[in-house]
């Protein structure tokens, strides 16, 4: 903790002096900032900027993480690429882990020292959601979107406001979190594990088991077999089901999604993914199907590829403004489910533990599914190394 440069905040961000010569310590003084580094969007369509931008000290409720580790996920693309909106600038990633270094006043949920995985959806505990048992759909988080619970940003620069991603905007040395966005880890994990709870293993353990509740024996059928993906098969085979059939359009992901759990592969890039999952299954289709792309097409081939009463669990978000022609009749004559999975349908607080556990037991193989290492200043390379269809995750590691 010692050596973290506090400065006395005397006006715009960018005009701050006088360099706090002290500790961090555990109670605010008001009109601190921290100078930390940070991947910026500035604007859609641009790369990440690394650049150093004034963090404030947590406010009530809030602690201040020094972030060990953050996943590469595909949804902080959706936003550089403008296919989903967020309020920019605004400091992306929201798949982190770390370690809480200060609290700020009233906090209980956390202590200094404490090792933290990050959850983007830091539930308020009190809204009609949370209190029907649905924390991952927490009203106040969605309307205060990009801004802390209390509609306010901790993060600035060039005398402007900078959003944070899922509150958590892990994708900088440190970062203020809402005390309920931060999960304790007992017993350290390596960071970069503690990072996929965070999301990709929440996200897709989550939808296979809570979301969509495969049954021991099922087939299922998971379309993008990315980060997120390749945790859905995992999902999959922690529930029993039978047939796991994992389908992409690159080839090297589905071999790889093999040593996750898949039974079999179904190559879409040239030929009809619904054909082939089809013919696997007897022609019956799949018990379970999982859309983990975030398209209309790969939607639609969701759908089409599920049996009768099929339970079709949608993952990826299209970009906005798609849609998916779903077949009304079939829907109906087939008593198909169509259904969305948001983290998983998971509450972070009690499930991130749970998955945790399951790592701890080797039930869940997190060691395999990170397989690349970057520093921040590397981020947008990393983001390339997503869109050249690497296998695996990727994770910038701090020191
Ligand atoms: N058919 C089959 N597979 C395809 C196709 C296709 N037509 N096109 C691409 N793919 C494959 C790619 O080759 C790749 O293997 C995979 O789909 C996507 O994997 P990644 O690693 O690029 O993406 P992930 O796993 O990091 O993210 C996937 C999401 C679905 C989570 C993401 O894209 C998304 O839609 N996010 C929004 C939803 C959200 O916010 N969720 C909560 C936070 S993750
Ligand atoms: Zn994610």
């Amino acid at each position: 903790m010692a050596g973290l440069g506090w400065v006395i905040y005397n006006g715009p961000a960018t005009q701050t002096s006088a360099m706090a010569n002290g500790r961090l310590r555990s109670t605010c003084q008001e009109g601190h900032v921290l100078k930390v580094k940070a991947a910026v969007l500035w604007e859609v369509g641009q790369p990440l900027d690394i650049c150093e931008v004034d963090l404030d000290e947590p406010k009530a409720g809030e602690v201040l993480v020094k972030v060990g580790a953050a996943g590469i996920c595909r949804s902080d693309r959706h936003f550089m690429h403008g296919d989903a909106p967020i309020a920019i600038p605004v400091v992306l990633g929201h798949e982190g882990a770390g370690t809480v270094v200060q609290t700020g006043p009233g906090v209980t949920l956390a202590s200094e020292g404490d090792q933290v995985i990050l959850s983007f959806v830091p539930a308020c505990g009190r809204c009609r959601s949370c209190l029907e048992g649905y924390s991952n759909l927490c009203d106040l988080h969605a309307a205060t979107g990009a801004n802390l619970l209390d509609g306010t940003t901790r993060l600035h620069a060039a005398g402007k406001d900078i959003h944070h991603m899922g509150k958590v905007a892990c994708f900088a040395e440190y970062a203020v979190i809402p005390e309920t966005g931060v999960v304790p880890v007992t017993d350290s994990l390596p960071m970069d594990k503690a990072a996929m709870i965070g999301c990709s293993v929440t996200t897709g353990v989550g939808a296979a088991l809570y979301s969509a509740e495969i049954k021991a024996g099922s087939t299922v059928a998971v379309i993008g077999c990315g980060g997120v993906g390749l945790n859905v098969i995992m999902g999959a085979a922690l529930a029993s089901a039978g047939q796991i059939i994992a389908v992409d359009i690159r080839e090297a992901q589905l071999e790889f999604a093999m040593r996750f759990g898949a039974t079999h592969t179904v190559n879409a890039s040239d030929q009809d993914p619904v054909q082939q999952v089809k013919d696997l299954t007897g022609g019956r289709g799949a018990d379970y199907t999982f859309e983990v792309f975030g398209g209309g097409d790969t939607t639609k081939a969701a759908y089409d590829m599920a049996a009768k009463r099929g339970v079709v669990t949608v993952v990826g978000i299209a970009p906005w403004g798609q849609e998916a022609a779903i077949n009304a009749v079939d829907l109906v004559r087939n008593e198909k489910t169509l259904r969305g999975s948001y983290y998983g349908s998971a509450r972070s607080r009690t499930d991130m533990p749970v998955m945790v556990d399951m790592y701890r037991s080797g039930k869940l193989n997190l060691d395999d599914l990170v397989v690349r290492h970057y520093t921040l200043d590397q981020i947008n390379e990393a983001y390339a190394d997503l869109d050249n269809g690497e296998i695996g995750r990727g994770a910038i590691m701090f020191d």
